[in-house]
């Protein structure tokens, strides 16, 4: 599958105490980004869903799509995400991660940000459908945006398990421990979160006025 050859751009590591994180700028060259941007708007069947909180009812700011094998279902924030087949697209692209990660991807949200007032917020990719030791690889299509990372709040972690030397759940006032940071995804950029991050680290695309494009963000997971 020549055309999803990565740009040859060169893979960077990102390292925290409890956070490993590769990042592929330019994983796909501009051009069939763009192909798999139009592909993508066109055949899946998007949605923008609602959650309940507080017995009040909320929309998301953003839509979405949850594409996966027969029995493969996820809930998050209280929301039974109904399976849609895999679309052509999203069928390729899970065939090209597999080649280069050795994962097989058997399930996929897909996120739809009309422009910078949609958004995601706050949390960690743990929920007890996932399979904690396989990465999640995360593909973004459109416009930049900002993909904000911080030590959780209160990590939920298997009992015994002893937090990664050096972690801290925020900066001290003297400067050390881990601060929260930003990494700037590009349109065709591949960021692969892998173990342990989602136990230590949360993550949140914030709002951002200014933008009036619409971005297109892929997150191939393993459900067990
Ligand atoms: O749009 C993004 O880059 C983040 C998506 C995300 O956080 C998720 O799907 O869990």
């Amino acid at each position: 599958m020549a055309e999803f050859q990565d740009s040859g751009r060169v893979e960077q590591a990102v390292e925290r105490p409890g956070l490993r994180l590769r990042h592929r700028p330019a994983w796909l060259p501009p051009a069939r980004a763009a192909e798999l941007l139009a592909a993508l708007q066109a055949e899946v069947p998007w949605k923008q869903e609602a959650i309940t909180l507080y017995g009040r009812r909320h929309l998301l700011p953003r839509l979405t799509c949850w594409m996966a094998d027969p029995g493969c279902g996820y809930r998050y924030s209280g929301l039974a995400n109904a399976i849609e087949p895999w679309s052509p697209a999203a069928a390729e692209l899970r065939e090209a991660l597999e080649q280069l990660t050795g994962w097989r991807f058997n399930s996929l949200l897909l996120n739809r940000y009309r422009d910078g007032r949609d958004a995601m917020g706050w949390h960690a990719d743990d929920e007890p459908e996932l399979d904690p030791a396989a990465p999640i690889a995360s593909l973004s299509l459109g416009v930049p945006r900002d993909f904000r990372l911080r030590p959780r709040p209160s990590p939920r972690r298997p009992s015994g398990l002893t937090s990664p030397a050096g972690y801290s759940m925020g900066l001290a006032s003297d400067g050390s421990g881990c601060a929260p940071f930003n990494i700037a995804l590009h349109n065709g950029d591949l960021l692969l979160m892998e173990a342990p991050t989602q136990l230590w680290w949360q993550h949140a695309l914030p709002k951002r006025l200014r933008v009036r494009q619409e971005r297109l963000n892929l997150t191939f997971r393993v459900v067990r």
